[in-house]
């Protein structure tokens, strides 16, 4: 494999695609050396099949707004790869969904799943539907219609989609709730379900708890103590909150929250207390972050982005491309030590070069935010068993999976002067596995 003809054939192929060429280019950089050691998978044609989804599926969705109005959105489901298991992601609403996002997060779930140690392939998919302002009826309305068209496409034993930006509880339920009504069938094709109809306890904290169990392990390779330490989190939705929710537990300072428009900075740190108010806030109430410094009185900064401010941890939970190699310069000038990302993608490829430069310790989300989606092939096994585990039981397996992919990163990311390139470990684990499973299955 030459990369770069892969590549330029790619954009040749899906041009205004950017987003996906930055996901690709990532992986076939660091996979190029592996891969020509193995000059079957270039004859089986494996990273050409590997790059394409198996197949895209889109459609209209047309739904009626709260004046009596009818709207159209658009509505997509990538199925990626399910050479090791059933095509396995989440769903997105938010404005900004085109083709060349999902295909990025449908390519990355991929490798995620397979680094989960779970049977899962990957797939992503979503809509252009902004949740922005609509009411829960609208929400509802949406789901159902999106879900009209959906159905037909997925399964337990298929194509199980779960949340992602957009998509929360209430948007899960609407949608699972619409699909048993036409699908007739009652066994969980989707997770993020409610715990009263078969979700699992843990799921909503996974992704925020996973990463911070993995920046443990991290922290662990230095001997460093997250105790004290000042946490800049970006996002202020589920993984945000979650991941504030652990670093309070373990006596870390968050100290940053943000949303499209804008963020706040507390220097005395956000507190269990404090979150509570945020939890309500953006889940309930369904408010701005501006609303948290109105209420403490502390610093709020219009369209600013939390990487400015001074912070030993930083955890990019909000959405791709967040982070550039300005605020990553910053970032390290200011005395960070470790960064872990929470979003799939957060950091531009300038940024990441910044810190693999820096030699600090820089986690990749599909390792390190891999604890929802592992979570979600918890509540799988548990709906398939129709039975259900203890928080501590799904709490320990989370711990246990966050802790393996963090031993495969080491074991395919270290570099001969001893630093782990966290971004080639995972790269590297997560596709062997997945070419493994292509190889043997055959030509398809
Ligand atoms: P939520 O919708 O709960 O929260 C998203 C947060 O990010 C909000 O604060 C939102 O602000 C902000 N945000 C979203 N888009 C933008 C944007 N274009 N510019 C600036 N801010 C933005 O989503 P999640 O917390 O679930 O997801 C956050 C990230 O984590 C995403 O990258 C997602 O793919 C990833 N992830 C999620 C998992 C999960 O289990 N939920 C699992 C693994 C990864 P606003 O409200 O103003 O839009
Ligand atoms: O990006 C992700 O891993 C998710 N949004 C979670 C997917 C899932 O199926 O739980």
């Amino acid at each position: 494999m030459k990369v770069q003809e892969v590549l330029n054939d790619l954009k040749r192929r899906f041009p205004n695609e950017s987003e996906y060429h930055q996901a690709v280019t990532e992986v076939l950089e660091s996979i190029e050396e592996v891969y020509n050691q193995h000059p079957e998978f270039d004859k089986a044609g494996l990273i050409e099949r590997l790059c394409i989804p198996d197949r895209i599926f889109s459609f209209r969705v047309t739904w009626v707004d709260d004046k009596g109005k009818v709207q159209v959105n658009m509505g997509y489901r990538i199925q990626h790869n399910n050479v090791i298991g059933p095509y396995k992601g989440g769903i997105r609403f938010h404005s900004s969904v085109n083709l060349s996002i999902l295909k990025f997060l449908a390519f990355e779930q991929t490798f995620k799943n397979s680094l989960t140690t779970l049977p899962m392939g990957g797939g992503k998919g979503g809509s252009d539907f902004s949740p922005r302002g609509k009411s829960s009826a609208e929400i509802m309305r949406f789901c159902q219609a999106f879900i009209l068209e959906l159905w037909r496409h997925i399964g337990p034993d298929t194509d199980v989609p779960a949340g992602d930006i957009g998509v929360g509880g209430r948007e899960v339920a609407y949608m699972y709730g619409m699909y048993k009504k036409l699908a007739k069938e009652n066994t969980g094709t989707f997770t993020g379900k409610g715990i009263e109809f078969g979700g699992s306890l843990i799921r909503p904290e996974a992704t925020g708890y996973g990463n911070i169990y993995f920046l443990l392990e991290m922290l662990k390779t230095g001997k460093i103590d997250i105790k004290g330490k000042k946490c800049l989190v970006s996002g202020s939705g589920n993984v945000a909150q979650y991941t504030c929710e652990k670093l309070i537990e373990l006596g870390a300072i968050p100290v940053t929250l943000s949303d499209s428009d804008g963020y706040i900075y507390d220097p005395e740190g956000i507190t269990r207390e404090k979150l509570d108010f945020v939890m309500d806030l953006k889940n309930i109430q369904r408010g701005r972050i501006r609303e948290y410094a109105e209420h403490y009185g502390c610093k709020y900064v219009p369209g600013g982005r939390v990487w400015t401010e001074k912070g030993d941890i930083a955890l990019p939970s909000a959405t791709q491309n967040e982070l550039n190699g300005d605020d990553a310069k910053i970032l390290v000038a200011n005395g960070c030590i470790a960064v872990s990302e929470g979003a799939n993608m957060p950091s531009t490829p300038e940024a990441i070069e910044v810190f693999q430069h820096a030699k600090i310790l820089y986690a990749p989300g599909k390792a390190a935010n891999a604890g929802g989606v592992a979570t979600s092939g918890l509540e799988m096994t548990q709906n398939s068993m129709r039975l259900g585990w203890t928080r501590e039981e799904v709490d320990e397996k989370l711990k246990r999976i966050m802790s393996d992919i963090h031993r495969q990163c080491i074991r395919y990311g270290t570099e001969p002067d001893g630093y782990i390139n966290y971004v080639k470990g995972a790269n590297i684990a997560g596709f062997m596995k997945v070419a493994k499973a292509m190889m043997a299955q055959g030509i398809l």
